[in-house]
């Protein structure tokens, strides 16, 4: 591991494009369970899917067909989201930006961590559990656009409110698929930490950049799909290993 995290800590350092993309993984350690396979760190032992299929919860048809367990599946996790803070591996992408003459930091999380830590050129390919949207129209809605309800509603149309992020089978925001595919297209080095690297089209983007020549360093103690064709794997938590890597 030693002589592994000193070319990659080498690769950082000499780099001037960097895309950084992370996953579930990255906030384990505050206390935020991952959605599948083990959870390293905090204090949570299962995914948080363990009990429920994905596709149970996360889609616009569950939603359709059970709008209050979805709701209320989501406002636990605003809850638990709002108690936690951002930990030493958030912290250490702050670091790695500001020392970065270009860095691009894409998450599939939703937990809003990156940017309560201090990242500021942070693309969020799944939204944000803490926005909500009308479900009929898609508006982005404040307080003052909502009734009251589990699931609230719409105060414009009606329909039931649902949360700001990307379920399965949903487009993701094109601007920032846009500009996260062309980071990583046009970086150095490539920086994945703790996702499981399955969930398109996200799980494409380390691709894009190996394609491109791109260097790709990956931190996660498990293996995943890419690790196979990654540069350098770095196994081990993140709250452990990006301090070591960027400091
Ligand atoms: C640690 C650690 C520690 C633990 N330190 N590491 C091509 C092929 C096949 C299927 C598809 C395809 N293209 C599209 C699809 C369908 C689908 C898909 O990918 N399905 C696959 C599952 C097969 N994709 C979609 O539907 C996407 N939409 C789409 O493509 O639309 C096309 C379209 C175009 C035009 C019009 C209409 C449609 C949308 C995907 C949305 C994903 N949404 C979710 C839910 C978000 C809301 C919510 O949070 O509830 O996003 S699913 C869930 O998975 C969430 C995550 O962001 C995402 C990725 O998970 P992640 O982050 O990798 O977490 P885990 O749990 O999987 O992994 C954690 C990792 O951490 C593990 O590896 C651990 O080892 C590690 N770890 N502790 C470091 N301490």
């Amino acid at each position: 591991m030693d002589e592994s995290l000193d070319r990659a800590r080498a690769l950082l350092l000499g780099a001037k494009r960097i895309a950084v993309l992370t996953g579930a993984g990255i906030s384990a350690e505050s206390g935020i369970p991952t959605f599948r396979g083990a959870t390293i760190g905090g204090d949570h032992t299962a995914g948080l899917w363990s009990h429920f299929r994905p596709e149970d919860l996360a889609t616009p048809e569950a939603f359709a067909a059970n709008p209050k367990t979805v709701w209320e599946w989501y406002a636990w996790r605003r809850e638990l989201v709002a108690k936690v803070a951002p930990n030493a591996g958030h912290a250490a992408l702050v670091a790695l930006e500001k020392r970065t003459p270009h860095c691009t930091l894409i998450t599939q999380n939703v937990d809003g961590l990156h940017a309560r830590a201090g990242s500021r050129n942070v693309i969020e390919l799944h939204g944000n559990l803490m926005v909500d949207r009308c479900f009929a129209e898609g508006r982005v809605l404040g307080p003052a656009d909502e009734l009251p309800g589990t699931p609230p509603r719409c105060a414009r149309c009606g329909a039931p409110v649902r949360p700001g992020v990307v379920w399965f089978g949903e487009a993701l925001p094109q601007k920032a698929l846009d500009a996260a595919f062309g980071a990583a297209q046009r970086c150095d080095v490539f920086l994945s930490v703790g996702t499981s690297n399955v969930v398109e089209p996200a799980a494409s983007l380390p691709f894009a950049a190996l394609d491109a020549g791109a260097a790709v360093i990956e931190v996660n103690p498990a293996r995943t799909p890419l690790s196979a064709r990654v540069t350098i794997a770095l196994a081990g938590a993140a709250g452990d290993v990006l301090p070591r890597l960027v400091g």
